[in-house]
């Protein structure tokens, strides 16, 4: 408030010099008279005002912060600015997205063509946790990664061009959850799983659910300078059907593990009425099992050929990952969700849907007991670290705790979905000192609408987090927006936690109006340096270099037949297409390339072609390739989609397809 006030005088002080009368008034409280009435008008509270001034971004200002988040089931990621919660893009990654010209013919094709399961196109994703690329456990801002729950797929985002350059199919599994995230040099980019099948997902009677039925993290191996996954030096671990829930990377102190929570060690299979139901049978237990993996010692065993091949792909199988030493299990209560490693990796944070309390586990205690030895095992023969050796920690926060974030004064930062609220608590240890309070324990609740479900903060999953905001992801809107009918925006609110104690605030309301995004992360925003413009003219997004068809200027735009194939060099700049009439045969192969030689920022030209669903978006210096059968005849127009100048809507031209 203190820091509010201070603005306010300096604007009224600022106002006044300039000879404008400034008078105080209650709503106000030291405001310019203008805008003391606006605020009165407007029935705006102190609060308001000192959110407004957090969040009021100027025309031509940018946001400090860049917030990547999940699009939910659009498949799509979403990407912010904060504070001012400004939508800035929606990158198309497992479903075509029509602005970027993706998934209509160009290169993004491919990366779709990718994504197929067994050959069949999909059309949808479910997108839950985008994790961006880490060098020494800070975002390094060249890459983001982001899995479909709902088939168990893994996109690579190039943030050079914020473009989707790769999904990748599991093999073998059918649905994943808990990733992604990233190992603390980006070595690994970890999927894991979540309701068990047989690995590959064939049939089996749910009968045969003990033994068949598995679960299965991966380790897709990220080959930087490629930027690409390689599958090849890729492996997976094979894990008893528990359903492996959320997983976080050590890091620092505990770099080299890894740790997913799980529910359903009931292994309930449903079949509600003759059986409980799953929402019972899976919450039956008081404790399932924090998994401890080390992913480590398991890329030794993989690099030793200790991994079967199934599915082109390696799976270290379970008895191997328990002789080996890969494998441990501590319990967590209860029906628990998220796993959060502290920016030193000294502990993992855990929450219990259905437990007040978050268990913080340490993870020094944890390599004590391993190494002490002797526990007793789980039915699968996993060693279980008893709860007392392998806990630091419990803190009551309140109702239905679920994931959580840290800041950089010591606090965690823990979302209550039973509660609507977000809880901060202070950590112990080496964070003891950081923070006035005791450690390891509750600081405020503060009321957030309604039912959040994940919990971002600025570079909240790095070494060093940063500690000015955190974003509240609410599943339900309920009285926050205008009413749009009974399908509700999600609500991303954002929250002041620069001030110490309990003065968390909300600061803005930013309604998510086409899917339910999950997890987001937010990254300083000068650690992304992304392309103004490509940085050549001919540039290809898919290779990131000169494409060899590209055309530099319109003295080489021509259309070349050999046999039944027409090849189309186009050269497209303000306000034409070079060449501007293209005729072709029914039945002829096109092989149409393209290239956008604007060398100016936001010159972006679009390719729509009426008819053969063919629609690209050319940024400035990029080439793209479509292909295709001119199967129709008929006259058809091709035009920008893009109002890229006053003599936009004469960028057009023909495509003839004589019968
Ligand atoms: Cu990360 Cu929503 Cu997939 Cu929790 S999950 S809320
Ligand atoms: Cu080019 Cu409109």
């Amino acid at each position: 408030m203190k820091k509010l006030l201070t603005v306010l005088l300096l604007l009224s002080t600022l106002l006044a010099a300039c000879g404008r009368k400034s008078t105080a008034t209650p709503a106000g409280g030291g405001l310019p008279a203008d805008a003391a009435a606006v605020a009165a008008e407007r029935g705006l509270t102190q609060d308001d005002i000192y959110a407004a001034l957090k969040t009021y971004t100027p025309s031509g200002q940018l946001d400090p912060y860049i917030m990547i988040a999940s699009g939910g089931q659009s498949g799509q990621v979403l990407v912010l600015g904060v504070p001012s919660m400004r939508i800035l893009k929606v990158i198309g990654v497992f479903t075509p997205e029509p602005w970027q010209g993706y998934g209509f013919g160009g290169s993004g094709d491919k990366v779709l063509e990718e994504g197929y399961v067994d050959g069949k196109e999909i059309k949808w994703g479910d997108t839950h946790h985008p994790g961006l690329s880490e060098t020494k456990g800070e975002y390094d801002g060249q890459f983001a990664f982001i899995n479909d729950k709902a088939n168990a797929r893994l996109a690579v985002i190039d943030l050079r061009d914020f473009d989707t350059k790769q999904i990748i199919k599991n093999p073998n599994a059918i649905v994943d959850h808990g990733g992604t995230f990233v190992t603390p040099n980006t070595e690994y980019v970890v999927e894991g799983p979540q309701y068990a099948t047989p690995i590959g997902w064939e049939y089996a009677p749910l009968a045969e659910y003990k033994d068949k039925y598995r679960g299965l993290i991966t380790f897709w191996a990220f080959d930087r300078l490629k930027g690409r996954v390689d599958e090849s030096k890729s492996f997976q671990i094979e894990l008893p059907p528990y359903w492996q829930d959320l997983c976080d990377a050590g890091k620092a102190v505990s770099d080299g593990w890894v740790f997913c929570n799980s529910f359903n060690t009931e292994l309930a299979t449903g079949g509600a009425p003759d059986a409980p139901p799953f929402e019972a049978g899976t919450t039956k237990n008081d404790t399932d099992y924090l998994h401890i993996i080390n992913w480590k010692k398991a890329e030794e065993v993989f690099q030793a050929g200790k991994a079967e091949t199934i599915n082109g792909m390696a799976v270290i199988r379970l008895q191997t990952a328990i002789d080996e030493g890969l494998l441990y299990f501590t319990p967590e209560p209860k029906s628990p969700h998220g796993s959060d490693v502290t920016p030193g990796g000294e502990y993992v944070v855990v929450g219990g849907k259905l437990d007040p309390h978050v268990t913080i586990y340490s993870f020094d205690k944890i390599q004590k007991a391993i190494a002490a030895g002797g526990f007793e095992k789980d039915q699968y023969g996993v060693p279980v670290i008893p709860l007392d050796q392998s806990m630091e920690a419990q803190v009551e926060l309140g109702l239905g705790p679920l994931h959580t974030v840290y800041d950089d004064k010591g606090y965690a930062y823990t979302s209550l979905f039973l509660d609507s609220a977000v809880a901060r608590w202070t950590l112990g240890g080496p964070y003891a000192s950081k923070h006035p309070e005791q450690p390891w324990t509750l600081v405020q609740k503060l009321p957030v609408q309604y039912n959040i479900g994940h919990i971002a903060a600025a570079e909240g999953d790095t070494a060093s987090p940063d500690g000015q905001y955190v974003v509240a992801l609410n599943k339900w809107s309920i009285d926050r927006f205008a009413n749009v009918g009974p399908l509700l925006p999600q609500n991303f609110q954002l929250v002041d936690i620069s001030q110490t104690g309990d003065q968390m605030k909300v600061l803005y309301d930013l309604p998510i109006g086409m899917a339910e995004p999950h997890y987001a992360q937010i990254i300083k925003a000068d650690k992304l340096k992304p392309f103004e413009v490509y940085p050549e003219v001919g540039w290809n997004p898919d290779t990131m270099s000169v494409d060899p068809n590209a055309v530099t200027e319109p003295a080489q735009a021509r259309v070349e037949r050999n046999g039944s194939t027409v090849e189309i060099w186009m050269v497209v700049v303000r306000s034409h297409y070079t060449p501007e009439i293209v005729e072709v045969n029914q039945g002829d192969h096109v092989i149409w390339h393209l290239t956008n030689i604007e060398r100016q920022r936001d010159a972006t030209h679009g390719f729509g072609l009426s008819g053969y669903n063919i629609n690209l978006s050319l940024e400035p210096g990029e080439a793209q390739t479509v292909e295709f059968d001119a199967t129709q005849p008929g006259t058809f127009a091709f035009f920008c989609t893009e109002f890229c100048s006053a003599l936009h809507l004469e960028m057009a031209g023909y495509f003839l397809v004589k019968p």
